[in-house]
């Protein structure tokens, strides 16, 4: 087994030993991946039409496989993985295959499924990963008149199965069309660390200072549509053998010597697919444990807030109960008779039943609350009062913000009163964090140094 295969199955063992577990006493919705995804790892390229996917495909393969054109030229999904000899299957075919794990597809409808293509060829390369060119984003009102399936879910589905995805742009259009920025903010939500952002055609450049205004805008549209903490490093390329000449551009362009580095970087990336595959199988483990660990400590601060109140009101109410007693003994002393003691008794006694439904209708408003986004936001606010306080904590915001839904939705499942206690509670996330700060690091490392190794 290689060293990649065993990194992930350690990763997943941790996954379902360490972190399902809790996550099922917290009602919490672990992400659906981080588990090994079947089939051969996998590259898919998205992007603006024409911006060039087809074209690196066939620069990659060395070979024409896939049409290219400056018109929108692909309106399907195309797999393209290994075969002995040249073939085209339909996507019919392909989803009724026992040994392909596309059967889900069929849920996106014949529409999809006529246009959906399969495509073998005898290229050593698709040895070990395959690839998946997809039809380009256009602007929303071409889109909606044109595609007759749902492509975000489409696109979801794949990107969910990548190990890698390559985002085209071009100097035409570096990041504006509609289809483009709800498939960046949206459907990708989550999967931002497999994304490689490239902006091809550098040679359509006539001067530096074009390229400079297109690479800052395409930037700034970035960093509106992909919530990290940093934006994904954007490779600048152009491929040779459509370079356009002098004679089309009428002037000798920038020169693309950097470039050719840049390009040989991503095919260094698309090659290193396989190895991907572990890391992401890493990158989907912290990223389930460190959400995990934020709902963890929401957990308890609700709880422990919970029990704040119950205790609170338990503790009036006994005391109430108690002080009844006491002063029915007091006034048969003072008044000496049954009446006047049984009235002092029996009203602090009501008393003390009142205040007992009110600290329950108080803990039910909590629970209630809890189904409030401005409720969780303080209740977040609280929990990591802390590390927000002490310096800009983007990265936590982040979190929070695609935290909150999941958070809202587990809250109507559980009630506080079913959250473990604080000793068990603090345990556990004890326990998490430090396997988040060192055992799954350590996996990372190992896959790092595999790919160090002159050997491997
Ligand atoms: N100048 C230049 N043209 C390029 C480059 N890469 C691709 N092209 C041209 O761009 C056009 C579109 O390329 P495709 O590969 O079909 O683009 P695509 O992204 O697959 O397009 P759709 O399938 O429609 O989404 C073709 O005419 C290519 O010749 C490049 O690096 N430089
Ligand atoms: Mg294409």
């Amino acid at each position: 087994m290689s060293v990649e295969r065993v990194i992930s199955k350690k990763a997943i063992e941790i996954y379902d030993r360490d972190l399902r577990p809790l996550a099922e006493k917290l009602a919490f919705e672990l992400p659906v991946r981080a588990k090994e995804p079947p089939g051969l790892p996998n590259v898919l390229f998205l992007g603006n039409h024409s911006s060039g996917k087809s074209s690196f495909i066939n620069h990659l393969l060395e070979t024409d496989v896939q049409k290219t054109g400056l018109a929108p030229t692909d309106d399907g999904f195309t797999i393209l993985c290994h075969g002995d000899q040249r073939d085209t299957f339909d996507g019919q075919t392909i989803t009724s295959h026992p040994s392909l794990p596309l059967k889900n597809l069929n849920h996106l409808g014949p529409a999809f499924l006529s246009r959906l293509k399969l495509k073998t060829l005898p290229n050593p390369l698709l040895k070990s990963f395959a690839l998946v060119d997809s039809p380009g984003m256009i602007d929303a009102i071409g889109a909606a008149n044109t595609r007759e399936y749902d492509f975000a879910s489409g696109v979801r589905f794949f990107a969910e199965k990548a190990d890698l995805i390559l985002f085209f742009f071009d100097p035409d259009k570096p990041g504006t069309t509609a289809e483009t920025i709800s498939i960046l903010t949206q459907t990708l939500a989550g999967l931002e660390y497999k994304l490689l952002i490239i902006l091809n055609k550098v040679d359509l450049f006539q001067n530096i200072r074009d390229f400079a205004r297109t690479y800052g805008t395409l930037s700034w549209n970035l960093s509106k549509a992909i919530r990290t903490k940093d934006i994904p490093h954007i490779f600048n390329i152009y491929l040779p053998e459509h370079r356009k000449s002098v004679s089309e551009h009428g002037m000798p362009g920038i020169p693309l010597k950097d470039f050719d580095i840049s390009r040989k970087e991503v095919i260094e990336e698309v090659r290193r697919t396989p190895t991907r595959r572990a890391d992401n199988v890493v990158s989907d483990l912290i990223h389930a444990g460190r959400r995990l660990s934020m709902h963890a400590r929401l957990c308890n601060t609700i709880s422990l807030d919970y029990r704040k109140i119950q205790v609170k009101w338990m503790a009036i109410s006994g005391g109430l109960i108690a002080s009844a007693g006491v002063s029915a003994w007091g006034a048969f002393q003072i008044w000496p008779g049954w009446e006047i003691a049984t009235g002092v008794g029996a009203t602090i006694t009501t008393i003390a039943i009142c205040t007992w439904f009110w600290g329950r209708r108080l803990l039910k408003i909590f629970s209630e609350n809890l189904k409030d986004y401005e409720t969780l936001d303080q209740l977040f606010a609280d929990t990591f009062r802390n590390e927000l306080a002490l310096q800009d904590r983007t990265d936590l915001n982040v979190m929070w913000s695609g935290l909150k839904e999941t958070a809202q939705k587990t809250f109507t499942i559980l009630k506080p009163k079913d959250i473990p206690n604080f000793f068990s509670m603090s345990r556990s996330i004890r326990k998490l964090e430090g396997l988040l700060d060192s055992d799954i690091p350590k996996l990372r490392r190992a896959i790092s140094e595999t790919n160090t190794d002159p050997k491997s």
